[in-house]
């Protein structure tokens, strides 16, 4: 434990930090490196969370690469904040720099590095300004998603106490926030600290949230109860699932009123419409589900139609068994979901009145 000078902040801890790729910040404020090769990883599986590629990242306020011997790459745009890393952080005076619109470290696919390159180290004390330095990340996705995990990676540099030593975070998605803690996994550091950070958001509101985007920040991190003012970041993935697009449909095509008697044998005729962004020939009809939330194995059997709302563009009737939709007397609405053939996720609903 003697390697772990938390008084006097040590920088690096490694001997042969070898800066591979540090990002010279000119007069005019801006550098850029080459781009990483990010993995692009799609999730197929409706309902199965799996992982989500980050397509881009931002960081509002970071020490340039090469900040205490740890170095990282980014490809989008630096800007210099014009503040830099105070007396709280382990090398005073380095430039804090917006990181804007690019890839790099965070989502290179390497969570491991075995030394201090390709692991970002943020400052989370105060600048010389005296004010806090605030790293908020922003992670974008391809399309909407619904997020369930997250994991910040700390890498695998050796002999250093940052990996694993966030202890809480504010994730932001939409128009909401929630502060939580973090939960330790992966290997230990040589400190015996886990090395990533995982948050569960499907024990919050946020998962339930689609964005193509979202926010952390308000990062607490601790060595074994000792404030620490760093956060090493080696990657950030992200786990979910892909958001359902919504769809036209219409329950009792030849209605507007959409009585479902629940006693009748017969069943319930809908109609699932195209539109300009939606082509109802592109549906993979095994996977269509109808009833009072939308999981509900009620289907006879679906046709293409000819024009149902009479706007040029074919439509797909579907005959539902009622007994099976579980719709109930009081429910105000019918939903289908489903996927089309190229894996895309989507829902559509419409009002219904049920009768006895
Ligand atoms: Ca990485
Ligand atoms: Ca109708
Ligand atoms: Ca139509």
């Amino acid at each position: 434990m003697s390697n772990y000078r938390l008084g006097d902040r040590p920088l690096g801890l490694v001997a042969s930090a070898v800066v591979a790729t540090v990002l010279t910040v000119t007069g005019s404020n801006v550098a850029t490196a080459s781009a990483p090769t990010v993995a692009a990883t799609t999730p197929t599986v409706a309902g199965a969370s799996s992982p989500i590629a980050v397509n881009s990242y931002d960081i509002s306020e970071s020490p340039v690469s090469g900040w205490g011997g740890w170095a990282h790459v980014y490809d989008g745009t630096i800007e210099d904040t014009g503040r830099t890393t105070g007396p709280n952080c382990s090398a005073v005076g380095t430039q804090i720099a917006r990181y804007t619109n690019g890839n790099g470290t965070l989502n290179d696919g390497v969570t491991d590095a075995a030394n201090l390159d390709s692991t970002h180290l943020l400052c989370l004390d105060a600048a010389t300004d005296g004010s806090l330095v605030r790293p908020e990340i922003t992670v974008r996705f391809a399309g909407p998603v619904l997020v369930d995990r997250i994991v910040i990676h700390g890498g695998g540099a050796g002999l250093n106490i940052y990996p694993g030593a966030i202890e809480a975070a504010t994730v932001e998605i939409g128009n909401a926030q929630v502060t939580m803690t973090s939960a330790p996994e992966g290997v230990p550091n040589d400190a015996g600290v886990l090395r990533d950070d995982v948050f569960d958001l499907t024990t919050t509101g946020l998962s339930s949230i689609p964005t193509s985007q979202l926010t952390i920040g308000n990062f607490v991190t601790s060595f074994f109860g000792s404030p620490l003012g760093q956060a090493a970041i080696a990657e950030i993935t992200v786990e979910g699932r892909v958001a359902a697009v919504p769809i036209d449909i219409d329950i009792r095509p030849a209605s507007t009123r959409n009585v479902i008697e629940l006693s009748s044998r017969l069943p319930l005729p809908l109609a699932i419409l195209s539109s300009g962004t939606f082509n109802v020939r592109m549906i993979n009809v095994a996977t269509l589900k109808f009833g009072a939330v939308g999981d509900e194995d009620s289907l006879l059997g679906c046709s293409l139609a000819p024009d149902i709302n009479r706007d040029r563009r074919p439509d797909l009737v579907c005959l539902a068994a009622i007994r099976r939709t579980g719709l109930a007397v009081g429910d105000v609405e019918g939903v289908i979901t489903g996927s089309t053939k190229s894996g895309s996720n989507f829902v559509g609903r419409d009002d219904v009145t049920v009768r006895p």
